[in-house]
C-alpha cells in the first residue's frame, strides 16, 4: 500500500473510533450488537469486504442485519464470492480488524494483512454490493460501511438498498456467474421455476383436495415487504402476507420464524380463526421460514411444522423423481448416473427426524450450528439438502451433476418428449432453478413447499404426519463465561468444564429416549440447552436440571428462559 493510501485509511479511520471495553466477534452469522455500538465495526467491515474482493478478483457482498434479533440490534456480514458466507480463514482477521483501538494499529494490522495475504490492487476489480434489512439503524450503517469501502483506493461500493439477506447472496453469485443479477431477474427465475412444476404436476394428482392457500407471517419485516411483490407474479398459488411491517407492528416482537419455532406459539396477528389453515412464518431477514397450524383445540401452542420437516418433504419429492429418471437409465443405457444425494443436519434436528431420514435410505450428516458449516457438507454431495431444525436450509446441486442432468433431459426431449422421466429431469432442474444455491432461502423455499404440497395433492396435516416429533425443550443459561463451554462431535459432547458432560449424561440416562447437549450460543451470551425425551413433561424435566448442572458449573446462580 502506498503513503497516499495509508495517509487516506488513518484519516478516514479516525472517524471511527471503537466504542470502549466492547470485543464483538464475528461469530455464527457476522457481527451482531445493540446497533448503536456498531458504526465502527460496520466501517472495519467495509474495510475487509473491499479487500476481499481484491483477492478474491471477484465481486463480493455486504449485508447489514440482525435478522430474527430485537429491533434495535443490528450486524454485518460479508457473502463470498461464490454466495456463501466469509471464508472461515479471513474471521479471526474480522476480530482483530474490529478490536483494533486507534487508527494506526487498524492500518498497521490492514498494511500486515495486505502483504501475508498477497493482496492484489494494481489493475484489479474490486466491487462490493450491500444490502440491508428494514431496521431503522440500517441507513446510518450502511453509509458507515460505504465509508469503509471507499477507504481502499479502487474498490465500488454499489448500494442495492433493501434486500432479504438470500437475495444479496443470490445476487452475489449470479453477478460472478455473468448471469443477471437484479432484483427482478431473482423474483423472475424463481417464479418461473415455480410455474414449471406447477405445470408438471401430474394429472392425476387431486388438485382441487390442496387448499392454493397460504397465510404468511412476514415477521414485520423485509421478507413480508418482498412477498407481497412476488405474489403478484405467480399463478396457482395464493398468498396471504400478514405482519408485512406496513401496519405498524414491531420487527422480530411476537413475529417471525424464530418466535414461533422456539416458543411454539401463533405469531401476532394469527388465532383462533386460523384454525387449521396452512400458516408459515419467515424471520426477520427471511433466511429462514417454518410452517405451522392452529389447532381446534383451545391451548395456546401450535402445530409446529419446523425446518426437519420441510427438509424431509424436499428429500421424499427429490428421492422420488430421481428413481423416476434413473430407473430409465440404467434399464435403457450403461450410464452410471446415481446421484449421491445427502441430507445435512444438526444436533437440533429432531431425533424421530433423523430416524425418518435414515428409514428413506439416505446418508444423514451432522455439523455444528451455523449455515456455513451445513452449506460446506452439503456442497460434498451431487444434490445436498441441508436444514436446520429452526427452518434455515436448501437443496445444493453440484455443477456436474446438474450438466449431466441438462443432457440427459435434452436427450430424453429427442427420444421421449413428454414421458414421465423427461417430466422428472425437468422437474429436478425446475428445482435447482427454484432453491437458492447460494444460501437458505424462506421465500424460495415456501415455493418449493407449495409446489410439492400440490404435486402430491397433500394438506399441512398430511405433511406433517411423515413423522411425529419426539418432545423438546431449549432453555438458555447466562454464565459469567461462554467460551468456558467448548464441544466436539457436531456440539452433542461437551468437553469443557471437565466433568459436566459425565453429569449430562447421567441425567439423560433417566428418561427413556432422552436426548440432550449444551453448547455456547455463537449469537447471544449464553450457554443453551436442548433436550428431547419421550413426553413433553420428561423433556422439560431434563432441560431443567441440565441447565441447574450448566448453573452450577458455570452461572452466577441463577437460570432463565
Ligand atoms: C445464526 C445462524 C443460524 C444458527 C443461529 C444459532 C447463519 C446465517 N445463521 O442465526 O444458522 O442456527 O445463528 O444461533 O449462519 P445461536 O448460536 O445463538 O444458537
Ligand atoms: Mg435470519
Amino acid at each position: 500500500m502506498n503513503e497516499e493510501q495509508r495517509s487516506h485509511l488513518l484519516h478516514s479511520s479516525s472517524l471511527f473510533s471503537p466504542p470502549e471495553g466492547v470485543k464483538l466477534s464475528y461469530g455464527t452469522a457476522g457481527f451482531r450488537a445493540d446497533a448503536s455500538i456498531l458504526r465502527s465495526t460496520v466501517y472495519r467491515v467495509g474495510i475487509l469486504a473491499a479487500l476481499r474482493s481484491f483477492k478474491t478478483q471477484s465481486v463480493v457482498g455486504l449485508m447489514i442485519t440482525a435478522s430474527h434479533n430485537k429491533v434495535s440490534d443490528n450486524g454485518v456480514k460479508i457473502v463470498d464470492p461464490g454466495g456463501g458466507m466469509l471464508s472461515q480463514e479471513w474471521e479471526p482477521f474480522a476480530d482483530q480488524l474490529a478490536i483494533a483501538q486507534t487508527p494506526e494499529a487498524l492500518l498497521s494490522l490492514i498494511t500486515e494483512f495486505v502483504e501475508k495475504e498477497k493482496i492484489p490492487f494494481d489493475g484489479v476489480l474490486s466491487l462490493v454490493l450491500l444490502g440491508r434489512d428494514t431496521r431503522p439503524s440500517g441507513a446510518s450503517l450502511l453509509e458507515a460501511a460505504v465509508e469503509g469501502i471507499n477507504s481502499i483506493f479502487g474498490a465500488i461500493a454499489l448500494d442495492l438498498g433493501i434486500l432479504t439477506t438470500p437475495q444479496l447472496h443470490w445476487m452475489v453469485r449470479a453477478r460472478n456467474k455473468g448471469m443477471p443479477a437484479t432484483e427482478l431477474a431473482y423474483f423472475e427465475q424463481i417464479s418461473s421455476s415455480f410455474r414449471c412444476l406447477v405445470d408438471l404436476i401430474p394429472n392425476e394428482t387431486e388438485r382441487n383436495k390442496t387448499d392454493n392457500t397460504v397465510v404468511v407471517d412476514g415477521a414485520d419485516g423485509v421478507g413480508g415487504e418482498k412477498l407481497e411483490v412476488l405474489k403478484s407474479m405467480l399463478t396457482g398459488l395464493v398468498i396471504e402476507v400478514r405482519n408485512t411491517g406496513k401496519g405498524g407492528g414491531l420487527l422480530n416482537d411476537g413475529v417471525g420464524a424464530d418466535y414461533v419455532q422456539k416458543e411454539k406459539v401463533a405469531p401476532r396477528g394469527f388465532g383462533s380463526n386460523d384454525v387449521g389453515i396452512r400458516c408459515a412464518s419467515l424471520d426477520g431477514d427471511a433466511d429462514r421460514l417454518v410452517y405451522f397450524t392452529v389447532p381446534t383445540n383451545s391451548s395456546s401452542k401450535i402445530d409446529l411444522v419446523d425446518g426437519d420437516k420441510i427438509l424431509s418433504l424436499f428429500a421424499v419429492f427429490i428421492k422420488e423423481q430421481l428413481s423416476i429418471l434413473t430407473k430409465e437409465v440404467k434399464e435403457n443405457t450403461n450410464n452410471n448416473s446415481q446421484a449421491r444425494l445427502g441430507v445435512v443436519q444438526t444436533a437440533y434436528a429432531n431425533g424421530s427426524s433423523t430416524d425418518y431420514l435414515k428409514q428413506l435410505g439416505l446418508e444423514v450428516i451432522f455439523t455444528p450450528t451455523g449455515v456455513k458449516h451445513l452449506h460446506e457438507k452439503a456442497a460434498q454431495f451431487d444434490i445436498g439438502i441441508y436444514f436446520e431444525a429452526n427452518g434455515h436450509g436448501t437443496i445444493l446441486f453440484s455443477e456436474s451433476w446438474l450438466s449431466w442432468l441438462e443432457a440427459r433431459n435434452n436427450e430424453l426431449s429427442l427420444v421421449s418428449e413428454g414421458s414421465e422421466q423427461q417430466k422428472a429431469a425437468l422437474r429436478l432442474l425446475s428445482v435447482s432453478n427454484l432453491i437458492n444455491q447460494a444460501v437458505g432461502d424462506a421465500l424460495s423455499c415456501l415455493l418449493l413447499v407449495e409446489a410439492i404440497l400440490q404435486h402430491k395433492g397433500w394438506s399441512i396435516q398430511k405433511w406433517n404426519e411423515l413423522y411425529q416429533d419426539l418432545p423438546s425443550r431449549q432453555l438458555k443459561v447466562k454464565v459469567v463465561d461462554r467460551t468456558a463451554v467448548t464441544t466436539t462431535n457436531a456440539e452433542t459432547i461437551a468437553v469443557s468444564p471437565p466433568g459436566i458432560q459425565e453429569a449430562i449424561d447421567a441425567e439423560t440416562a433417566k428418561y427413556p429416549k432422552g436426548r440432550c447437549f449444551i453448547r455456547p450460543s455463537g449469537t447471544e451470551d449464553v450457554i443453551r440447552v436442548y433436550a428431547e425425551a419421550s413426553t413433553q413433561e420428561a423433556a422439560d424435566s431434563l432441560a431443567d436440571s441440565v441447565a441447574k448442572i450448566v448453573d452450577r458449573f458455570l452461572g452466577f446462580g441463577s437460570s432463565n428462559q
